[in-house]
């Protein structure tokens, strides 16, 4: 068969489908739910008329302290974004030399604030079930230049954080979480962002709480926030006094005033989220070669994120063919995280970035597909995928 015969089939083929499934209009993988344009008006208003816009401005006062309440944490500093935020963690543990150990798969972020700090990150395998570090091939790479392991609490599941504590307790090393996707989980009861020295949080519009833009460092003492607080303000402790070399990382009043809002939205947020992450288990589940991801014990989820794994040998197609043709019905799915960080023309020369170091990264990156996720999303949309996930092999050649 000619190639052009072939192509002619498949698009026949999608025609087929797009007439059945085609979604009216493009549905993305995340989607900010956000506050009533009246209610951020009326915070609008104070602000304009205070003419109080950053610089620790009654918002950003007001929400750090509301946010550690619902948090359950003691010192919140608010940032903003986490990006800048996890560079700044770095600098207030002086982590600015040497190596630190991290995975491979994450968002380019949690590598970059290494090479910002000057530290070489040090790339380690993850675990198969959860995707977080493993934490069984973190101790055979510490070297006498590790400072610090940096995990990242992928998708909000929570990592094995007794048994990271307990190799850095053993090795005198810091660990300063990217715990960008976790707002609001808990383990055994407890905040998640209380593990490690300092955990990052993420604000960003595509995200589960967002502050437009906008990030936080939970710290465990109040010396340690005051710290962070001058090293987001350019190291500024007051008018003629600065404490070392900081950086502009402070959240505005907009954005701490939108945060404000999204603390009431966040638990019908969430709650929102759970139905629907259970409307696409029931109907994925059971699909050759689909991989769900369950809830774990002791967790309380807050479903940032819903990736399911696609093993090309039993479903019948590749992860990047099912991409495509998702997209072409409107259903924009993520690759969330690939390629690998380790993969990245920056670091790839890394002895620890060899991809026979990383296997169960490298086939988790190869498989995973984030499927849209957000409260507002319809049931029905949700179906429809799902529909679309169990014939897509069958349909199509
Ligand atoms: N560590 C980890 C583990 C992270 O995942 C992230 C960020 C960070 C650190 C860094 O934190 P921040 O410095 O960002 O606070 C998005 C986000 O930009 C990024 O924040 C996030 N992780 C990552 C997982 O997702 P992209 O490149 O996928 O974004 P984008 O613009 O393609 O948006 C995805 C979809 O969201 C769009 O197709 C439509 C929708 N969307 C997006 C925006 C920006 C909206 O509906 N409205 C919007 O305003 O990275």
């Amino acid at each position: 068969m000619s190639a052009s015969v072939r192509d002619h089939s498949r698009v026949t083929l999608a025609d087929d489908l797009i007439k059945q499934y085609r979604l009216p209009e493009a549905v993305t993988v995340a989607r900010p739910t956000m506050p009533s344009l009246a209610d951020y008006y009326k915070h609008l208003e104070r602000i304009w008329e205070s003419r109080w816009l950053t610089n620790a401005g009654q918002f950003e006062r007001e929400f750090e302290r509301r946010l550690a309440e619902y948090l359950g944490v003691e010192h919140v500093s608010l940032f903003c974004n986490g990006t800048i935020a996890l560079l700044v963690a770095l600098q207030a543990l002086r982590i600015n030399s040497g190596e630190v150990i991290t995975t491979p798969f994450t968002f380019p972020a949690t590598a970059h604030v290494l090479h910002w700090n000057n530290i070489r990150p040090v790339f380690c395998d993850i675990d198969e079930k959860t995707f977080n570090l493993d934490p069984h091939r973190i101790e055979q790479l510490i070297s006498p230049n590790t400072k610090a392991i940096l995990p990242v609490h992928v998708y909000g599941n929570p990592c094995d954080v007794e048994a990271i504590q307990s190799i850095a307790d053993r090795h005198g090393l810091h660990v300063i979480y990217d715990a960008a996707h976790t707002f609001g989980v808990q383990l055994n009861g407890r905040p998640l962002v209380e593990h490690g020295d300092i955990s990052m949080l993420s604000f960003h519009a595509t995200k589960l709480f967002s502050t437009l833009e906008g990030g936080a460092l939970v710290v465990k003492t109040e010396v340690q926030k005051t710290r962070i607080d001058f090293l987001k303000n350019f190291g500024i402790a007051d008018e003629e006094t600065v404490i070392g070399p900081g950086i502009n990382g402070k959240m505005n009043e907009l954005q701490a005033a939108y945060g404000l809002l999204q603390l009431e939205m966040i638990d019908d947020e969430i709650a929102n989220r759970a139905r629907l992450v259970n409307t696409y288990r029931d109907g994925l589940r059971e699909i050759p070669g689909i991989t769900v991801l369950d809830d774990m014990p002791d967790v309380k989820h807050n479903y940032a994120y819903f990736p399911i794994l696609v093993n090309p040998a039993s479903y019948g197609m590749t992860r990047d063919k099912l991409y495509t043709l998702l997209k072409e019905l409107n259903v924009m799915t993520r690759k969330y995280f690939y390629p690998l960080c380790s993969t990245y023309p920056c670091y790839s020369a890394l002895p620890s970035a060899d991809a026979g170091n990383l296997p169960v990264a490298q086939r988790v990156a190869e498989q995973v597909l984030c499927l849209p996720l957000y409260g507002t999303l319809e049931k029905s949309v949700v179906r429809t995928i799902c529909a679309l996930l169990n014939e897509l092999p069958t349909r199509v050649m």
